[in-house]
């Protein structure tokens, strides 16, 4: 469909046809869809913005990234439909690689994507099949299956828009979670150590721009971010937030 730049939600309309294009293409699930009305639906009531309290888990993120000792990107369908310019510049940009991982597990769709990636920069990607896989344990799905030198190796994990099982395994085992998810309620925000509650197509630059600019700041600065930071409490602004523009926009 082509959306007309005079749409009133044109920006809006024009992600979700990237969505449509990345199941055409065999890079996002039918279910991925579903997943992306969730997310728009929390985007209306945070007002379609990125807030203060997002930024502040940014910063967080930034510093956790930087001061990985292994940092690694796990990328799905969604996202590689969305973001995945973003997520090599991001990856560029921390030295690191990243990894296909499904909750709709596909071999096929895991080959799609990492060839959608490859084709923008070939060294960026593990590539599943052509290097040695680990069992993470506490996973029941399929996504258990790590590379070896990627996941299963990493201290530091960015997983922007995932589900809660995955999130919960990668803490147990001691990693630390990344991840960006409009719903401050779900699983995966309650439990990463650092939620960015914001849209992906917003969060991924300005995640790139902050790493650009605490990237030249010293160790001490960085790990005093992560001490101080609290995502409790960032989940907590992103709900008195939502409640209070409910209430605003709701007085007659
Ligand atoms: O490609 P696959 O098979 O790995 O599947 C990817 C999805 C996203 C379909 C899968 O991981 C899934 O089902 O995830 P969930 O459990 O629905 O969780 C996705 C979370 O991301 C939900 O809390 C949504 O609100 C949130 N979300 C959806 N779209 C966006 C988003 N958050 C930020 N930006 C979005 N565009």
């Amino acid at each position: 469909m082509k959306i007309n730049a005079s749409h009133p939600r044109a920006w809006s309309l024009s992600i979700r046809e990237k969505l449509v294009k990345g199941i055409e293409t065999g890079i996002t699930s039918t279910a991925g869809l579903i997943a992306h009305g969730r997310g728009e639906a929390f985007d209306y009531l945070l007002g379609e913005k990125t807030l203060d309290f997002s930024k502040k888990a940014t910063i967080a993120a930034a510093a956790y990234l930087l001061l990985a000792k292994h940092p690694i990107l796990s990328i799905n369908g969604n996202t590689a439909a969305l973001v995945r310019n973003e997520f090599i510049e991001l990856a560029r940009l921390l030295n690191c690689k990243i990894e296909v991982n499904l909750f709709h597990y596909s071999a096929k769709r895991i080959r799609v994507i990492e060839k959608a990636l490859s084709q923008i920069d070939s060294q960026i990607i593990l590539r599943r099949y052509a290097g040695k896989l680990t069992k993470l344990p506490y996973i029941k799905s399929a996504r258990k299956f790590v590379i070896s030198d990627g996941i299963a190796k990493s201290d530091v994990v960015f997983v922007p828009l995932e589900d809660g099982d995955r999130t919960q395994a990668l803490v147990q085992l001691g990693k630390k979670v990344i991840t960006v998810d409009l719903n401050p309620l779900s699983r995966t925000a309650k439990d990463a150590t650092v939620t960015i509650v914001d849209h992906v197509v917003r969060a991924l630059p300005h995640l790139t721009k902050t790493v650009e600019i605490l990237k030249h700041k010293p160790r001490r600065d960085l790990e005093s971010t992560i001490r101080s930071y609290n995502n409790q409490a960032v989940l907590s602004k992103a709900l008195i937030y939502i409640n209070k523009r409910l209430q605003k926009l709701s007085k007659i």
